[in-house]
C-alpha cells in the first residue's frame, strides 16, 4: 500500500475505534453487535495497542472483570440496557454475560498489548492485574473443558468464533432443530439473510444453548456437542507461551509469580501442541481438522481454522523445546504441508484472498459468514505465522487482503475472489487488525518488548 493510503486507512480504522468504544470495552459493531465480545476485545486491545494503549489494557481488563468463579471468561458482557438489540440476550442466560466462551487469544493478546508500552504497563500493574486471571481462565480450559485427547472442547459452535463453519455440520445434525425459546432475528436488520446463519442453524444453536444453561453452565453433563477445533487449540498453546513470559516479565519487575511457573506454562503449551499433533492431522486434507468428542471421529472437512497451526511452526520459545525443529511441536514436514496448502487451489491459490472455508469444500459459498468469505482476523494470524516463517511471499498475500478494508467501510467479511464487504460494516476486530497490520514491524509470534 502506498504510504499516503495507508494513512487513509489508519485515521479511518482509528475513527471506527473511538465510535465503538463505549468508555469501558469497544463493542464488535454498534448496531449488529451492541454488547462486549470476548475475542474480539483481545484483537481490538491489539490494535489500539499502537495508538490507545492505556485503552488497550482496559479493554482486557474490563472483559476479565466479567470472569466467573470457575475461571471461564465469558463469550459475551452484556450491555443489559441494549438487551433488546441482539439475541440470545441476558434475559436468555438470566445474567449479565452468556455462559459460554470464546478461543482464548486473550493472554497472547495482552503480551502484545504490554510489549507496545513496557513502561505504562508496569505503572499500570497490569501484568499483576491480569496474570492470575488469566491463569485461572487456562485452568478451567484444561480441566473442565478437558476432552477425550486432552484438548479442551467447544460446547457450542460459538465457542469456536467460528459459528456455521463445516466442521460442525455432523455433530450439529444430531442436535433437534427445536428450541423452546421463541428466537429473533435482530442481526438480520445488519447483514443479508444469505450472509448469516439460517433458521434450522439458529433453533439448533438455541437448543444447545437451552441445555447449557439450564444445566447450570456446569462442565460435566454432555449437552450433546462436544468439539475439539485446532484454531481454538494452538490459539491457547501460543497463550501459555504467552503465559510463561508474563512470569519472567513479572520476576524481573520484583513481582511475586511464583519462578517454576514460566516452565509448568511451557509444559501446558507443549501438551496441546503434543494432543493437536497426535490427534487432529489430517494426511490427505494437509492441515488440522476438528474431532468430535462425542465419536472420537475427526471431521474431514478443509477450513482455515486447520492451518492456524502454523503458528506453531515458528520458534515461538527459542531455547524450549518448542518450534519447528524441536522434539515437542508442529513438525518441519507437516509445517511445509500446510504452507502448501495455504498456496494451493483451496485456499490463496484459488483466488485473491483466503476464505474461512476451502474453495475445494462441498459446503463453500463465497457470501455466507464462515462457509468461504474471508475474514480479517485469520488473514491477520497466518500472516503473523507466515512471516515468522520467513515465507514473505505468502506475507504479502494476506496482507494485501487488509488493502480492501478501508475502501469497502471496515466490513466483518469479505467475498474472497471479488473482496466486496458482507455482513456488517465499521466492525471493531477489522478496523484494529488493520492498524496492527499496518503499523506493528514485529516478525515474531510472541515479540521481546
Ligand atoms: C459472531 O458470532 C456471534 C455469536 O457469538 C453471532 O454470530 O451472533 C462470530 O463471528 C464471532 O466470532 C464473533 O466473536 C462475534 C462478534 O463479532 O460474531
Amino acid at each position: 500500500m502506498h504510504k499516503d493510503v495507508e494513512q487513509v486507512a489508519v485515521d479511518a480504522a482509528a475513527r471506527v475505534l473511538d465510535t465503538n468504544w463505549t468508555g469501558r470495552h469497544t463493542v464488535p459493531a454498534t448496531g449488529l453487535y451492541p454488547h462486549q465480545w470476548s475475542w474480539d476485545s483481545a484483537f481490538v486491545a491489539i490494535g489500539n495497542r499502537h495508538r490507545e494503549p492505556a485503552r488497550a489494557r482496559a479493554e482486557l481488563v474490563t472483559l476479565l472483570d466479567a470472569q466467573w468463579a470457575d475461571g471461564r471468561v465469558p463469550q459475551i458482557v452484556y450491555d443489559v440496557g441494549r438487551d433488546d438489540d441482539y439475541a440470545p440476550g441476558a434475559g436468555f442466560w438470566r445474567s449479565e454475560t452468556s455462559g459460554l466462551v470464546q478461543p482464548p487469544v486473550h493472554a497472547w493478546a495482552a503480551w502484545l498489548v504490554h510489549c507496545a508500552d513496557p513502561a505504562g504497563s508496569a505503572r499500570e500493574g497490569f501484568f499483576a492485574s491480569v496474570y492470575p486471571r488469566l491463569v485461572r481462565w487456562h485452568e478451567y480450559l484444561h480441566v473442565r473443558r478437558a476432552g477425550g485427547v486432552g484438548l479442551p472442547v467447544a460446547k457450542h459452535p460459538w465457542e469456536t468464533g467460528t459459528d456455521n463453519s463445516p466442521l460442525w455440520d455432523v455433530a450439529l445434525e444430531r442436535v433437534p432443530p427445536e428450541a423452546r425459546t421463541p428466537i429473533r432475528r435482530p442481526d438480520l436488520r445488519h447483514a443479508g439473510s444469505g450472509e448469516r446463519p439460517g433458521g434450522r442453524d439458529y433453533r439448533r444453536y438455541y437448543r444447545l444453548a437451552e441445555a447449557y444453561r439450564d444445566a447450570g453452565c456446569a462442565d460435566d453433563l454432555p449437552i450433546g456437542f462436544a468439539m475439539v477445533c485446532p484454531l481454538f487449540a494452538s490459539v491457547l498453546a501460543v497463550s501459555e507461551l504467552a503465559l510463561a513470559r508474563m512470569v519472567t516479565a513479572l520476576s524481573d519487575g520484583g513481582g511475586s509469580a511464583p519462578s517454576a511457573a514460566g516452565g509448568a506454562h511451557e509444559a501446558a503449551a507443549a501438551r496441546v501442541i503434543a494432543a493437536l499433533d497426535k490427534h487432529l492431522w489430517d494426511e490427505e486434507l494437509g492441515l488440522y481438522v476438528a474431532l468430535d468428542d462425542t465419536t472420537g471421529e475427526r471431521v474431514h472437512r478443509a477450513t482455515v481454522n486447520g492451518l492456524v497451526p502454523l503458528l506453531l511452526a515458528t520458534p515461538l520459545a527459542p531455547g524450549s523445546a518448542m518450534g519447528p525443529e524441536g522434539a515437542v511441536g508442529v513438525g518441519a514436514g507437516r509445517a511445509e504441508r500446510m504452507l502448501a496448502t495455504l498456496a494451493g487451489p483451496g485456499f490463496l491459490g484459488g483466488g485473491p484472498f483466503l476464505p474461512s472455508t476451502s474453495r475445494e469444500d462441498p459446503a463453500f459459498d463465497p457470501a455466507l459468514y464462515w462457509r468461504g468469505p474471508a475474514w480479517f482476523n485469520m488473514s491477520w494470524l497466518l500472516q503473523r505465522a507466515v512471516r515468522a516463517r520467513g515465507r514473505d511471499d505468502l506475507a504479502a498475500r494476506l496482507k494485501g487482503h487488509f488493502t480492501v478494508a478501508e475502501p469497502e467501510g471496515f466490513p466483518e467479511y469479505v467475498d474472497p475472489d471479488t473482496g466486496a464487504g458482507r455482513g456488517t460494516r465499521q466492525f471493531s476486530w477489522t478496523a484494529a487488525l488493520t492498524l496492527d497490520m499496518l503499523l506493528s514491524e514485529e516478525i515474531e509470534v510472541l515479540p521481546r518488548p
